[in-house]
């Protein structure tokens, strides 16, 4: 079977992560990514540390393969589930929207590879010299919360910046955008839009169907002038939000109130007018609903074949 050093590092037949979705990646999606032969990851973001337990305990029921926790530092429960990931020894940890630091030692010290979100070089040699095993640089193309930079100018400059494996996140939706992270210099991908219509994934018809119908432009950020843009779908509550950002003397407290509780909205309640519809900007390249298994198969067949065909000169 092929592999490459990201596979041999996680345990993987396939160099492919899926995205910490918040509400969204759950034991049956995490599960059915590790089955398939990708490494599937739970979200910890809306959990606290009994909830993430029952979770895990899930997942295990549901693969022998490895899976991996995703901490978003953001989140009032960071502290407690940090604590479960060691004690679990999850065999992966993922953390995004914030510097992970201060629980790198415990969670090295439990044998959990640490493999954090970098929006920059500084970030991604900070967490190198402190043991993380890899890095997924993300470009600002992905949904949820997004940094600066796009995938294409980020990810060449963290793989000349660090030794270990880079992992491309954003704006990936199928082989051609896989084969490209690869010429990039990364050894992997993560992908969450894609997912979100995957078949073992448990969130509301409605938002499938809002992926599903979405075109290259239908995604916006919001959320810049306070320090957290975030990537959704153009509805009625991003427009809100929009609308609200730049008013004069809005407070960040104030802006912040405004979002609670709306991807809960759309995961669960399919809230189509008052939901935040998370996603990146390849959900108009989105259009099948198809089983993890089938996502990845395609994924991987169409990479290889466009690496192959590739030829700069006879276009
Ligand atoms: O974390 C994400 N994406 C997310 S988290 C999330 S949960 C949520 N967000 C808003 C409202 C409600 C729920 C939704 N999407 N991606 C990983 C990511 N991490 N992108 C960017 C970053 C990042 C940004 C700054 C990582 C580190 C960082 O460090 C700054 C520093 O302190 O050095």
């Amino acid at each position: 079977m092929a592999s490459n050093r990201l596979c041999e590092l996680v345990g993987i037949e396939y160099p492919i992560f899926q995205g910490g979705m918040a509400w969204v990646a759950n034991a049956s999606l995490a599960s059915a990514v590790s089955n398939a032969g990708g490494l599937g990851i739970i979200a910890a973001m809306n959990s606290n540390a009994d909830q993430l337990r029952a979770e895990i305990s899930k997942c295990r029921a549901l693969t022998e393969k490895p899976f991996g926790v995703n901490v978003m530092l953001m989140s009032p429960f960071a502290d407690e589930v940090a604590a479960v990931i060691a004690e679990e020894r999850i065999p992966v940890v993922t953390t995004g929207a914030g510097n992970p630091s201060k629980y790198m030692e415990g969670w090295l010290a439990a044998d959990v590879k640490v493999i954090p979100v970098v929006p920059s070089v500084a970030l991604a040699k900070m967490v190198a010299r402190r043991g993380a095993s890899a890095v997924i640089a993300e470009g600002g193309e992905s949904g949820g919360h997004v940094g600066d930079l796009t995938t294409m100018a980020l990810v060449p400059q963290v793989c000349d910046a660090v030794e270990i494996p880079v992992i491309a996140a954003g704006g990936i939706g199928d082989g051609r955008g896989v084969a490209a992270a690869f010429m990039l210099g990364a050894c992997g991908v993560q992908l969450g839009t894609r997912f979100l219509v995957a078949k073992e994934c448990t969130i509301h018809q409605n938002y499938k169907n809002k992926v599903l119908a979405a075109r290259d432009i239908d995604t916006m950020t919001t959320g810049k002038r306070f320090g957290h843009p975030v990537r959704c779908l153009k509805n009625d509550f991003s427009r809100m939000l929009a609308e609200n950002e730049y008013k004069p003397g809005i407070t960040a407290e104030e802006f912040e109130k405004l979002g609670v509780g709306a991807l809960r909205k759309a995961v669960l309640d399919g809230d189509t007018a008052g939901g935040s519809f998370m996603c990146g900007q390849i959900a108009g390249m989105v259009d099948r609903e198809q089983t993890c298994a089938e996502i990845i198969r395609e994924l991987f067949t169409q990479a290889e074949d466009v690496l192959e065909r590739t030829k700069i000169w006879e276009k």
